[in-house]
């Protein structure tokens, strides 16, 4: 494929691109078939890639300043830049992203290497008034080697916010991308290192999850693990993470509720509300797969959406429509499973598949009306483009449906009321609440994470940046 230009078979170690011992199939989701091969890293190959790391840190990258780092993080971002249509070539085939919707992925990935390139010589410690005879202040250190395990979903920007953030702190990172998509990851290290990033400040090994995952997350010299991924798996990496008494950062799954009042601003609200489910297929942590509507706009709302849905086109990715393929036959069965639970609801409206390869994961986006809250669609996340309508009576009612589920991670609001804004963005249980919007355009600055099952930690912004660093409190006692 005219966008690969770098053998995917390769992984990247201490500088050095090497082959693994096997290797493992890259499957395009729009057809089915596979298109590339990628490197199945082994265990030695992570505990070799970890020692690099370190080795990092007592070399040219430990040694140097943050305004160096930032240089490196910029021209990185500069570069990515530059290959926005080959990166975007690359997700799309390999995710089965809709094009628009890769390039955005792209795009940010460029804007997280540009906000953290910026960032990195602006974390500053700060002096404590204390004791007559004492000076007191605060270092920001990094962790040291930081295990990055990321996702299909979106491998640019969890890329971008996890391992842009840790390399502007200064810690050395060894990543571990999804195996059902990994070659925008090591198109990332490529321009890393053409942008001159150190030998073995950023490494990465392809493989199984069980595999190069598990040896990673295990790993005795690993002092960050940041976690992108399902919930059971969140708690393998937790588990090990208390074995190695090292901390962790887990971005885990959601069953985002949108809270649409009867006085909400509809034609505002209507793209949010489905947009925020069908992109990426349904695919991402913060779907917004529960939308709760007040009974003065229900049927409206209802009818809307329907609407809505019922235009959706879903097709390959290069055909660039609404909706595109699942990553796999497995995600295709799971949502399928799902929709099959929801053969007794009603049904408000459906997507169209268009002319698709056969091979391909496609599911119809489907929106169902009148689920009670209690029911498996309102309340495990599906992973897929499958959403549920709830109605509710009163703001107490709806907050109660919204903090009902194991997840929260986005939360929004559709009211004019100020004060009911400012009242459900304190009592809705989620990492981050919106107020008339969904997402706020995702913005790299806005710090990311969830509560509950959804996970703990921050990313993204500048929130990442304490927490990819430890703080070091300096007391000098003098005269
Ligand atoms: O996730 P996994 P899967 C949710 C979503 C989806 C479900 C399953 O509900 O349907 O998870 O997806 C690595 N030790 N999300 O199976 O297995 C794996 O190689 C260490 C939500 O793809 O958690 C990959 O790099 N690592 C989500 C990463 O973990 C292991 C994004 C995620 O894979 C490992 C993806 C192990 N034992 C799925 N096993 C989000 N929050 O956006 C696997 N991995």
């Amino acid at each position: 494929m005219d966008a690969l230009w770098f053998d995917p078979t390769e992984i990247l170690i201490g500088g050095n691109w090497r082959a693994t011992k096997g290797t493992l199939p890259v499957e395009d989701p729009s057809t089915g078939k596979e298109f590339a091969r990628i490197g199945r890293g082994t265990a030695q190959d992570v505990d070799t890639a970890v020692a690099a790391a370190r080795a990092a840190l007592d070399g040219d990258w430990g040694r140097m300043t943050a305004v160096e780092r930032g240089r490196i993080l910029t021209r990185i971002g500069q570069l990515v830049q530059t290959r926005i249509d080959e990166l975007t070539a690359l997700e799309a085939r390999d995710v089965g992203k809709p094009l628009t919707q890769a390039r955005n992925d792209a795009i940010a990935l460029a804007r997280y290497m540009e906000f953290y390139g910026g960032a990195a010589d602006k974390v500053m410690g700060e002096t404590i008034p204390y004791l007559d005879g004492y000076t007191v202040y605060t270092l920001r250190e990094p962790h040291g080697v930081t295990g990055h395990i990321v996702p299909w979903n979106y491998p640019m920007q969890i890329i971008g916010r996890s391992v842009g953030a840790a390399l502007a702190m200064g810690n050395a990172c060894v990543l571990k991308p999804a195996e059902e998509a990994c070659l925008t990851a090591l198109a990332f290290a490529r321009l890393a290192e053409e942008a001159g990033l150190p030998k073995g400040a950023l490494n990465v090994v392809t493989g199984l999850g069980e595999e190069a995952g598990a040896a990673l997350s295990t790993h005795p010299d690993v002092d960050h693990i940041s976690f992108t991924g399902s919930v059971p798996v969140g708690g393998l990496v937790q588990a090990a993470a208390a074995q190695n008494v090292v901390p962790v950062t887990l971005e885990l799954g959601g069953k985002s509720p949108q809270l649409v009042f009867d006085d909400a601003d509809l034609d505002a609200a209507l793209p949010f509300l489905v947009g925020a489910c069908i992109q990426n297929a349904g695919q991402t942590c913060s779907a917004s797969s529960r939308i709760l509507v007040q009974r003065g706009v229900y049927d409206q709302v209802v009818a809307r959406m329907g609407a809505a849905y019922d235009l959706l086109r879903v097709g390959p990715a290069e055909a660039d429509l609404n909706v595109g393929p699942l990553i796999s036959g497995r995600q295709k069965e799971i949502v399928s499973g799902f929709l099959a639970q929801g053969s007794d609801l009603k049904v408000a409206g459906r997507g169209q598949i268009t002319d698709v390869p056969t091979g391909g994961h496609y599911v119809a986006p489907t929106l169902f009306a009148d689920v009670p809250p209690d029911h498996p669609l309102a309340r495990d996340e599906v992973f897929g483009p499958v959403q549920v309508i709830i109605p509710f009576d009163t703001e107490d009612e709806a907050a109660q449906i919204a903090n009902s589920t194991d997840y929260g991670l986005v939360a929004s609001i559709w009211t004019a009321n100020g004060a009911r804004q400012m009242r459900l963005a304190k009592r809705l249980r989620a990492g981050q609440v919106f107020i008339n919007n969904y997402g706020a355009g995702g913005g790299v600055e806005l710090p990311f994470g969830g509560v509950g099952k959804s996970g703990h930690g921050r990313e993204k912004g500048f929130e990442a940046l304490y927490g990819f660093s430890q703080l070091k409190t300096v007391a000098a006692k003098h005269d």
